[in-house]
């Protein structure tokens, strides 16, 4: 076998370990697994995307009852163990604040592990991030907002049943009359760009590498 295709296997091999390492809740063996795949020169965001399919198929799982609500915790559990290693990896860009966002989870959600990993794609290209958590009602985000003078709030769901919130969020600050002081963007799992616009949201992105570059260009509008 020629080097090249040596590497390419064994990269391979390591994103299929680290595949299994999830599948098992195996949180010792993702952690010595990613190490591995880091040292490998395997990025932390291909990391991150094949572990977020991962997650995607884990629901898919649950969602026709071949998995239970236990497992999604310990896959939960486990993706929070690789993202400890992975997110502060993300490389940094050098640069002055590109403006400050607010983003938290919203009402009635506690789904926070795709929130983070925006959170920390934001952090690492130069936004100042102010995260507020998960299950935030609307005013959490806009005394947020209103006390560090953002330029930005960034609102997740991930249930249909909690995108309903991401309206009442746009309401809420649309009623105190400060919408146009803010550019708001939504996202998660269920939320889509049509979605986002019949709300009233300024913008949408599907995944945190796409929300850097969308937010970059809400900013300079
Ligand atoms: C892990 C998980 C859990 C964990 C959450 C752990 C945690 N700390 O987050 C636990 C076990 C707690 C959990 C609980 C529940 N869950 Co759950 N969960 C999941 C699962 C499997 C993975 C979510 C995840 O982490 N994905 C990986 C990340 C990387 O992807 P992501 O979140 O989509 O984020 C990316 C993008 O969406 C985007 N993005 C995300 N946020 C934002 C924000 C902005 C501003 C932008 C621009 C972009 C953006 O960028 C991210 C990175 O690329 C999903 C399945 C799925 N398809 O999502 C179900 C899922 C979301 N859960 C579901 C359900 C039903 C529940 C429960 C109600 C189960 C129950 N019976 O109790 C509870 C709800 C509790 C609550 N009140 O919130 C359903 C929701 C169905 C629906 N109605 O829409 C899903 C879809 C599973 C399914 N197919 O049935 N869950």
């Amino acid at each position: 076998m020629n080097e090249g295709v040596k590497i390419l296997s064994s990269k391979e091999e390591i994103l299929t370990k680290i595949r299994e390492d999830l599948f098992n809740y195996d949180a010792e063996g993702i952690k010595v697994d990613v190490e591995k795949a880091l040292n490998m020169g395997l990025s932390a965001l291909e990391i991150i995307d094949v572990l977020s399919d991962c997650m995607r198929e884990i629901g898919d799982k649950f969602a026709r009852l071949e998995l239970f609500l236990t497992d999604l915790m310990m896959a939960g559990d486990t993706m929070k163990v690789a993202l400890e290693i992975l997110l502060p990896k993300i490389p940094k860009e050098k640069a002055v604040s590109k403006g400050k966002i607010v983003i938290g989870t919203i009402k009635g959600d506690i789904h926070d592990i795709g929130k983070n990993i925006v959170s920390a794609m934001l952090t690492a290209s130069g936004f100042e991030v102010y995260d507020i958590g998960k299950d935030a009602p609307p005013s959490k985000f806009l005394e947020e907002a209103e006390k560090v003078k953002a330029d930005v709030i960034g609102a997740s769901a991930l249930m249909t049943t909690t995108m309903p919130a991401l309206k009442d969020l746009i309401d809420y600050i649309n009623a105190k009359g400060l919408r146009s002081k803010y550019k708001i963007i939504v996202g998660g799992g269920p939320v889509t760009k049509e979605y986002a616009e019949e709300i009233g949201a300024d913008a949408y992105a599907e995944n945190a590498v796409e929300a850097v570059k969308v937010i970059e260009n809400l900013i300079k509008k």
